[in-house]
């Protein structure tokens, strides 16, 4: 078969393939089996495949010409299962989202204008219109610069990213439920979409400290069956149906901030505990903190002003929330560096 033309790019704190849509199958199916043959999935090990064997760098970006005057590109999130055959758009990604930007210039769908190139990203998978801010002296996209982002060693340049109406993102609305905290399997959950449908409990509640690091929790099956019993009653709850074969919703567990911030989070996607935490899913979180009585709220120590600091196994994802006079949140952003690392031809395994 002949090669495919792919980027391979590190997006915030996630790592992914970048296509044009033309350049995959148009039919679904078809693009979704050729997709596990790239990274080489079902295998844990990925070994055959460009997969690197983590949810967090199994991912894949489709870039598209605009369908809506309000956006400059059109990109598709597509979550490429490991250790299963399956590829699901039923959640967005705003760490892969932050390569989109240098992506769409790098191929010619976006000009770059000027010192910086703002990118109005319209996020397929949930709907809305991201901005991004893409560093381009002399016209060229630059990965260079002074931005540091936990989770991602050195600097480069800032990819600022805003996000506007994300409330109900897959879910409908803000609290599918209509309230604040469920209680399932005897936890008190808050079932949450502010742009990722989350599951946000106390970690003590779940017999943790929520300071452990991924791989002690990624080891405890008795905490992974316990989760999975909550995700699955939650699913329906959240209005995202039997969620067995989804990657959504999140279980993010919450604990007192150990640094400083305003809450400390362990986040399983769902199987496996992140690195850090998702875009979407610190924006969710950071939303469940302002939500009086909920189980964030209880733990967290609020900001004085707009930024949410979210503690993380890695350090800690900042979130800026601008809400209105009732505590609406209008408007929401997050600072996150990409960076080309590979641009050429990818070959799907037969
Ligand atoms: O929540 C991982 C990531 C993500 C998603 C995941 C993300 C988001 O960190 O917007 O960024 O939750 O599967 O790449």
């Amino acid at each position: 078969m002949d090669g495919i033309r792919c980027l391979w790019m590190r997006g915030g704190t996630s790592k992914g393939a970048y296509f044009l849509a033309g350049d995959l199958p148009a039919e679904a199916a078809a693009r979704d089996d050729l997709l596990l043959r790239v990274m080489g999935s079902p295998d844990p090990r990925q070994i055959d495949g460009i997969g690197g064997a983590d949810p967090l760098t199994s991912k894949v970006a489709v870039l598209a010409p605009p369908t809506r005057a309000d956006a400059d590109v059109d990109y598709l999130f597509l979550q490429v299962f490991v250790d299963q055959a399956l590829v699901s758009d039923a959640q967005g990604c705003g760490n892969i989202l932050a390569g989109v930007g240098p992506a769409a210039i790098e191929r010619g769908l976006v000009a770059a204008a000027g010192e910086e190139t703002p990118v109005r990203i319209h996020m397929v998978n949930t709907g809305e219109v991201a901005t991004a801010l893409v560093a381009t002296p002399g016209g060229r996209v630059s990965y260079a610069g002074a931005a540091r982002i936990d989770g991602v060693p050195g600097s480069h340049a800032p990819v600022p990213l805003m996000f506007e109406n994300v409330a109900g993102s897959m879910c409908g609305s803000l609290l599918p439920t209509g309230r604040a905290v469920d209680v399932i399997e005897g936890v008190e959950c808050t079932l949450i979409d502010n742009g990722m449908p989350c599951v946000v409990m106390r970690a003590a509640d779940l017999g943790v400290t929520g300071t452990e690091g991924r791989e002690a929790l990624d080891d405890d099956a008795v905490l992974k069956a316990r989760l999975e019993a909550i995700r699955l009653v939650a699913g329906p709850l959240m209005n995202l149906g039997d969620v067995r074969e989804k990657s959504v919703p999140k279980m993010t567990l919450v604990s007192a901030p150990q640094a400083g911030g305003v809450v400390n989070t362990r986040s399983f996607i769902p199987h496996r505990c992140h690195a850090t935490i998702g875009v979407f899913a610190a924006v969710s979180v950071a939303t469940a903190c302002t939500l009086e009585g909920t189980p964030a709220a209880l733990v967290a120590v609020l900001p004085e002003g707009d930024t949410f600091v979210i503690e993380h196994p890695t350090g800690a994802a900042e979130v800026v929330l601008e809400r209105d006079v009732a505590g609406k949140v209008l408007r929401a952003g997050t600072l996150r560096t990409a960076r080309k690392l590979f641009d050429g031809l990818v070959f799907p395994r037969d």
